[in-house]
């Protein structure tokens, strides 16, 4: 079999986002495009000569395609082994494990995560270093110059892999090994919670739980420890097969894109327990009986009740926030007297603190909560990390988190986001609010003041590196924030997340729909931004 060095030409768009390389499919199947970016990963890492690299993805349109190049690559740039998930799959949680537990040299995980999936949808490409997660800036900043200037890649002339059948097989010098995709996360997931306590739980006839897959990666997995594992009746994963196309939806669990999860949980006679995770399986959506649990008070109540869970049990050594996590989390910290980190948004942000034993739990308004178990989030995990808490306290989802509103106050949030936004618009929207922040902090906004007001930047502790930009805070006196940034996700155009908080100690007003608790900072933040003629509309697209 022989290797080929095939000339390219650089493209200019290579720029890995919050998360990895996300694209339209049509732009990955240009010619060389994915082959660029491969090999522009290969040339910015070093050592990796002999070595194990783990590759699977989401399922979505493209991967099986896309991995036959990668293992080809990977055969002729000189790795040892591949590890790859059955049928090219493996959830984002999955394939971090996988490169901790058998000490790989890295990974390659294809998705576009919660962004829909077809012939023209989105696809994507992230990296992951030896730690299990997502590589750092420095890292995936060597990736963009090297695909900048690369002028040739490295392939090898083989026939596809049968990515079907589990085994090891030849290509060229370097081993395939076709793994079970779930074996061993399971395993990693009953040595963290106590599954006999919630499968009592689950089969004691008492409680009921749905478990909306969307028809992306999580499916088999959640079938496998819920309905197999645990015993939960049969079709309590709902949207449980993978497709190419996630059904036509969109992936993301949120109350808009998981409407059948949450019509049945706000419906007649709802399941006690709702829960759905995203094209990649790394977020998470919580809703209890009538009730949405934030991301950010799931984060909260998880590091609240820790000690119930055995994988946590000798408690936590801090906790980790992305910044416009509402800050719920940090008044547990201070509670338990543990540390609360602020990071910019970005899983990566947390494995320094992890690998260096300052964070246990890590958690980010969107739809992300994880642990240093690996170091990506993971949906299921929180599912599980729930269910723990519920067959331990015996109580509901809304009991257990008004009880904590009562304990520590309510961090009322809510997030809006304005979607495919025109690019210079949406600049031209952070550049007029950023020019305003020099003379802000002190002003009176509506019955608001601003205490502070700036643009986030984030010096991690453990490395000294720092990034810039990080999103724009005004914060005001009573502790209430706004928060702007430009997602750095989206693959159209551009997202505006505008991100409000307000802090309510009064009971007697936990119970306000927060877009009615936060009305007046919502029009402020109109007034600021100038959101509605900048961008041309008139409401968000999405509102959680
Ligand atoms: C990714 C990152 C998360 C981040 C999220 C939203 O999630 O891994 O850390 O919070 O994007 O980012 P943005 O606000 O820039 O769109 P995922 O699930 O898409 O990989």
């Amino acid at each position: 079999m022989d290797i080929r060095t095939v000339v390219t030409q650089p493209y200019s768009d290579q720029k890995p986002g919050t998360s990895g390389l996300r694209k339209k499919v049509p732009t990955f199947q240009q010619p060389h495009y994915l082959e660029n970016f491969i090999q522009a990963i290969f040339n910015s890492l070093e050592g990796y000569q002999g070595q194990t690299l783990v590759v699977g993805g989401d399922g979505r349109y493209y991967n099986r395609q896309a991995i036959q190049i990668i293992l080809k690559m990977a055969a002729a740039n000189g790795f040892g082994k591949v590890m790859v998930g059955q049928g090219g799959i493996l959830s984002t949680p999955a394939a971090s494990c996988l490169i901790r537990k058998y000490r790989a040299f890295g990974g390659i995980i294809l998705s576009a995560s919660h962004n829909p999936g077809g012939p023209n949808e989105d696809f994507g490409v992230k990296y992951n270093i030896s730690n299990g997660g997502p590589a750092p800036e420095k890292v995936t900043e060597a990736i963009f110059t090297n695909s900048k200037s690369i002028t040739e890649y490295r392939v090898l002339d083989a026939a596809d892999v049968n990515l079907d059948r589990l085994g090891c097989f030849k290509l060229g010098e370097m081993t395939v090994e076709v793994i079970d995709s779930g074996a061993d996360y399971l395993e990693l997931m009953q040595s963290l919670f106590d599954f006999d306590r919630i499968q009592q739980l689950l089969t004691g006839g008492q409680f009921r739980m749905a478990m909306d897959a969307m028809h992306a990666v999580t499916g088999p997995y959640a079938r496998s420890i819920f309905e197999t594992t645990l015993g939960a009746p049969a079709g309590t994963v709902m949207h449980g097969v993978p497709l190419e196309d996630f059904g036509g939806g969109h992936p993301d669990p949120n109350l808009v894109y998981a409407h059948e999860l949450v019509e049945l949980l706000f419906g007649e006679d709802a399941p006690d327990f709702g829960a759905a995770s995203d094209g990649d399986g790394d977020r998470n959506m919580i809703l209890g009986r009538r009730f949405f649990v934030t991301p950010s008070d799931s984060l909260a109540v998880l590091a609240a009740n820790a000690k119930l869970v055995p994988g946590y049990r000798d408690g936590l050594a801090g906790i980790a926030r992305s910044m416009p996590t509402s800050q719920a989390a940090d008044r547990v910290a201070a509670r338990l007297g543990i540390d609360c980190y602020e990071t910019p948004t970005g899983w990566k942000f947390f494995g320094n603190l992890l690998d260096a034993g300052k964070a246990t739990l890590c958690g980010e308004e969107s739809f992300g909560t994880g642990s240093n178990h690996i170091r990506e989030k993971d949906g299921l995990w929180a599912v599980l990390f729930w269910l723990n808490i519920l067959a331990a306290r015996q109580e509901s989802v809304e009991q257990i988190v008004k009880e904590h509103w009562q304990q520590f106050g309510r961090n009322i949030y809510s997030r809006h986001d304005y979607e495919a936004v025109d690019t210079e618009r949406a600049n031209k929207l952070m550049e007029g609010v950023r020019a305003q922040l020099p003379t802000l902090k002190g002003q009176k906004l509506g019955s608001y003041e601003v205490a502070y007001a700036d643009d986030f930047s984030y010096t991690d502790p453990v490395d000294g590196s720092i990034s810039h930009k990080q999103g724009v805070r005004i914060g005001f006196t009573d502790g209430s924030r706004m928060v702007f940034r430009l997602s750095g996700t989206g693959t159209q155009g551009a997202t505006l997340r505008l991100y409000l908080e307000s802090y309510e100690p009064n009971i007697a007003k936990h119970g306000l729909d927060p877009q009615v608790a936060l009305a007046e900072m919502i029009q402020l933040a109109d007034q600021v931004a100038q959101i509605r003629t900048l961008t041309g509309m008139d409401q968000p697209t999405v509102i959680t």
